[in-house]
């Protein structure tokens, strides 16, 4: 099942059928005690409505942080040892890559986050930009994961390659995330043969594309998940990226006017243009 949310109200989609969700605000559908047997209890009562159009839907977050696992892949791991060489840094990516606690970091307020079809951004003082399309789940109050959507985690290479602790600003900026179109919402994890796909066009043409398997991701997303709480309370669940295992050559910057597309076959596409 896949969960939408559109400025109409929320949408339950199976099977190729919709149905709109009985008033309900985001945060008590996330918070919601089994939001799977819910959401399947409205699919069983067969009050089916009309389709949700692409241009309807927003992006899938209420009052939820947003943060973000890195170097969990080790294309990841390599990229960022060999941006921050000069800085003396590449030792700690290699060090976090292999260590028992894992990289975690805060990333967006729902502000900073583009929804489908929206524009995401490249920060004005930085040089060097990419997409990170990412897998990111979405978190109860308890630490469960109860779905998964598509994300990017929009990074400027050149300022967290210059001092690691610049991080915080190469990657928190208005724009500097995606997420959408839809929460799948599943009953269990999903597969490791799942796949993650980008497409990069400009002026129309594949500037760049790559793909990933879940397999390569180096750590299980729910012991992410246990990481990110200890010691923190989301009293409205919360969104986890799960880092990037793909990552473009470092002569790749993006342009305004990039349009971004993020395939993860069983969630759907996130698609932006650079603003
Ligand atoms: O350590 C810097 C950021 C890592 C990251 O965002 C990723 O691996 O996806
Ligand atoms: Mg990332």
């Amino acid at each position: 099942m896949k969960l939408y949310r559109t400025a109409d109200g929320h949408y339950v989609e199976h099977g190729g059928s919709y149905y709109l969700i009985p008033d309900s605000s985001w945060d008590k559908l996330v918070t919601h005690d089994d939001l799977h047997a819910y959401l399947l209890s409205i699919v069983n009562s067969g009050r089916t409505t009309d389709g949700v159009s692409p241009a309807q839907i927003l992006a899938p977050i209420g009052n939820q942080e947003v943060w973000a696992a890195g170097v969990t892949y080790f294309r990841s791991r390599s990229a960022r040892m060999e941006e921050s060489k000069s800085a003396g840094g590449g030792d700690f990516y290699d060090r976090v890559y292999s260590a028992d606690r894992p990289e975690l970091f805060f990333k967006a307020t729902a502000n900073r986050v583009a929804g489908p079809g929206t524009h995401v951004r490249i920060r004005t003082d930085a040089k060097w930009s990419v997409p990170e399309p990412e897998l990111t789940l979405l978190i109860n109050q308890h630490g469960h994961i109860i779905g998964y959507t598509v994300g990017n985690d929009m990074s400027s290479r050149d300022i967290e390659g210059e001092n690691p602790l610049y991080l915080p600003q190469a990657k928190v900026y208005d724009g500097s995330c995606a997420l959408g179109p839809g929460i799948l919402v599943a009953s269990g994890p999903l597969p490791r043969s799942t796949e993650i796909d980008i497409e990069i066009l400009r002026q129309g043409r594949i500037e760049f594309s790559g793909s990933v398997a879940l397999t390569e991701l180096k750590r299980e997303p729910q012991a992410l998940v246990d990481w990110l709480f200890r010691d923190n309370v989301f009293p409205n669940g919360c969104f986890l990226m799960t880092g990037t295992g793909i990552v473009p050559p470092s002569s790749f910057t993006l342009q305004s006017g990039d349009r971004i597309r993020i395939t993860i076959e069983p969630i759907g596409v996130l698609e932006n243009v650079v603003a």
